[in-house]
């Protein structure tokens, strides 16, 4: 969906750059290259949001990962300037400067601007490619304002420059002498590509803790210039840390099991941990330090030997209840799991439309026989453990069977009944069938609850109101959730289940959306819907399905001509409409959704054509997984503070939204 959006969006964010006459061939070639990146960024970054924006530094950071996994070097500092420019500093042996016959340049004025070129010069056996796309620092160049790189090597430092959109801007020169060894590459991404050009320090300090745990023995540094800010993330042994981290705030069953074997010369880590009183399954897996959301044989291969691994203990330990097996999902009941692939070059596949799906067929015996072997070893050794683990598995059967016997009763009087009004007596539903085109609109109040029946699209819009604040589900069982009506009503309007029994498919909305006021009881209810989404409806934030609405927070209007209005969304927005209106405007500040009326709820933050909608992304499994535990496990004041700050999901704006700035800037 970005791509498309991006495709939309470039008219308005990509200048043209003037081509000089005096270029060679070759010189046309990167000019066309990079051209074809400024014009289309979206191909080679997703999206020119915030998202888009860090590529640029995944992009680099890779490189230096890469270099440092393979042995050279083994510190990375990532430093943001106040200039608003970004580096990455590494200490490996340093890009190669020499001068390549075939076209008469040093090699990292190539790779700096010559697509697909990074790859020819690096040898390494296990690569990275962090970045979605793997198109390396040609692109961060090409969607820089500028980009300098400094290479310490061979007893020499040596600087290159680039600017407006990767061209040469100053050629490859030594500029002293040094002994140490390595690259430091900085770079200020370009504003007329990203409509904001500011890095998150969360961002990228989640994403060197994500790979401190993938990459261990590397020292990764981050530091803010203008704040004063630094971490330092370092891991020795990775991926059980990763998993403490993940389960930090959770009632783990014994201690972090972890198993790494090298089968045919794919190296396979898994670290993993059940824990009480959490319902759901949380696999994060990895190859070659990419993250494959999507899973893939590695993680077929895992699911597949851990059922046969623990039924087959248990058959033979006499620990089968009546002789039933038991099922995956109840064994992955609670279950948190990182598995981290390496795999050589030539046997890397990924698949999907956005290459989050890991495709290696080797991928899976080699995990499905790490795990049989060194799974069914740890059982033998840790009698106490797995004893206590059937019996949790078992009873995870259990309370399935009997959630399923349950829907079905239900099912069976629901038919009798009127439909509607067993879902709710508050919703007022959508007339369409057509179920993948219809939203669900979760509001906070009865009143603004009113005012949103009275203004939605009724073919295509439901309106659930909230009475209150919903119940706070981290660590609360299915059981408890389908006793609590708020939550029963939601499950039911949905009517696509809960828990492991939620089918997607059976979905009665494509687009759930949360609209709540702009305050703080506002943000402390988006947190714990989305903590039910999370916890219980997780594939619906996995797909995409579920959004924020974003209520404006002003009116400026023209005094004399109130019809004459503008809505904003910030203080930037409110400046600009300010002189839009020019002397004599008023300004309404919206402090909740009540103080709309209909159409104007309408207008701003429902209608599909003018309104904006944040789609809810988990970027991050471990901000997610962390602090949905911290945040909803303790009933602490600062959380205001902090949900404030960090809503603790990535939010990318909707095709709407961009829609609708395009219209704003043109
Ligand atoms: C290719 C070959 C050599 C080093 C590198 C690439 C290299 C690339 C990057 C990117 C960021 N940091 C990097 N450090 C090294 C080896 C060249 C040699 O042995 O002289």
């Amino acid at each position: 969906m970005e791509e498309i959006l991006e495709e939309k969006k470039k008219g308005n964010n990509v200048a043209e750059k003037p081509v000089e006459d005096d270029y060679t061939g070759g010189d046309i070639e990167i000019l066309s290259g990079l051209q074809g990146v400024r014009k289309r960024p979206g191909m080679y970054i997703g999206s020119t949001n915030l998202t888009g924006l860090h590529h640029l530094v995944w992009e680099i950071l890779d490189n230096a990962v890469d270099e440092a996994v393979n042995g050279f070097g083994n510190k990375i500092t990532v430093t943001l300037w106040k200039d608003g420019s970004v580096s990455v500093e590494d200490e490996g042996r340093g890009i190669p400067v020499d001068v390549m016959p075939s076209t008469g340049k040093p090699a990292v004025e190539t790779i700096y601007t010559v697509l697909h070129s990074g790859g020819k010069f690096n040898s390494n056996v296990y690569q990275t490619s962090g970045g979605l796309h793997g198109v390396g620092t040609t692109v961060t160049n090409a969607l820089s304002e500028w980009c300098e790189v400094k290479i310490n090597k061979g007893g020499f430092s040596h600087f290159i420059r680039f600017a407006n959109g990767g061209l040469l801007d100053k050629p490859l020169e030594v500029i002293g002498k040094t002994n140490k060894h390595g690259t430091t590459c900085r770079f200020k991404p370009d504003p007329k590509i990203f409509p904001n050009t500011k890095f998150s320090y969360d961002t990228i300090a989640n994403r060197l803790e994500e790979r401190s745990y993938l990459c261990t023995g590397i020292h990764f540094i981050l530091k803010d210039e203008a704040t004063g800010n630094t971490n330092e993330y370092y891991c020795e042994h990775g991926l059980k840390e990763y998993v403490v981290a993940m389960n930090k705030n959770k009632t783990p069953i014994g201690d972090v099991i972890d198993f790494e074997d090298d089968v045919n010369g794919i190296k396979v880590e898994i670290a993993m941990q059940w824990c009480f009183k959490d319902y759901k399954e949380t696999i994060l897996s990895y190859a070659n330090e990419v993250r494959t959301t999507d899973g893939g044989t590695h993680e077929q291969g895992f699911k597949t030997s851990l059922t046969k691994t623990l039924n087959d203990w248990a058959t033979n330990n006499g620990l089968q209840k009546n002789g039933q097996t038991i099922a995956g999902e109840d064994i992955r009941e609670g279950l948190t799991v990182v598995i981290s692939l390496k795999i050589p070059e030539g046997k890397l596949e990924f698949e999907g439309q956005t290459k989050g799906k890991l495709g290696s067929p080797d991928a899976l015996p080699a995990v499905a026989s790490v795990v049989a072997k060194s799974f069914t070893y740890f059982l033998n050794e840790h009698n106490a453990f797995a004893i206590d683990l059937i019996k949790k598995c078992s009873e995870a059967r259990d309370a399935r069977e009997a959630a399923r016997k349950a829907k079905e009763v239900a099912r069976g009087t629901k038919k009798k009944t009127n439909n509607d009004f067993m879902i709710s007596d508050k919703l007022a539903s959508a007339q369409s069938k057509d179920y993948k085109e219809n939203e669900l609109f979760i509001v906070e109040g009865d009143s603004a609850g009113g005012s949103a029946k009275t203004g939605r699209d009724r073919l295509h819009q439901a309106i659930l109101p909230l009475r209150g604040k919903p119940l706070n589900t981290e660590n609360v069982s299915i059981q408890k959730i389908s006793e609590n009506l708020e939550f029963s009503t939601l499950i039911n309007t949905i009517g696509a289940g809960v828990g492991q029994d939620f089918n997607i498919e059976d979905s009665k909305y494509g687009k759930i959306i949360i609209m709540t006021d702009a305050d703080d009881d506002g943000s402390h209810i988006q947190a714990l819907l989305l903590t039910f989404f999370y916890n219980f409806m997780k594939p619906l934030i996995d797909a995409g399905m579920v959004y924020i609405a974003q209520p404006p927070l002003y009116r400026v209007y023209k005094k004399s001509d109130p019809s004459k209005h503008v809505y904003c969304w910030n203080d930037d927005e409110l400046a600009k409409a300010k002189d839009k209106i020019g002397a004599g405007y008023g300004i309404n500040r919206y402090k909740g959704l009540g103080e709309m009326n209909a159409d104007q709820l309408a207008e701003t933050t429902m209608n599909k054509k003018t309104r904006q909608l944040l789609q809810v992304v988990i970027n991050n499994p471990i901000i997610v997984e962390k602090k949905i535990s911290t945040l909803m496990g303790a009933d602490s004041e600062p959380r205001w503070q902090w949900i404030q700050e960090n809503v603790s999901f990535d939010t990318i704006e909707d095709d709407y939204t961009n829609e609708m700035r395009g219209k704003k800037n043109g």
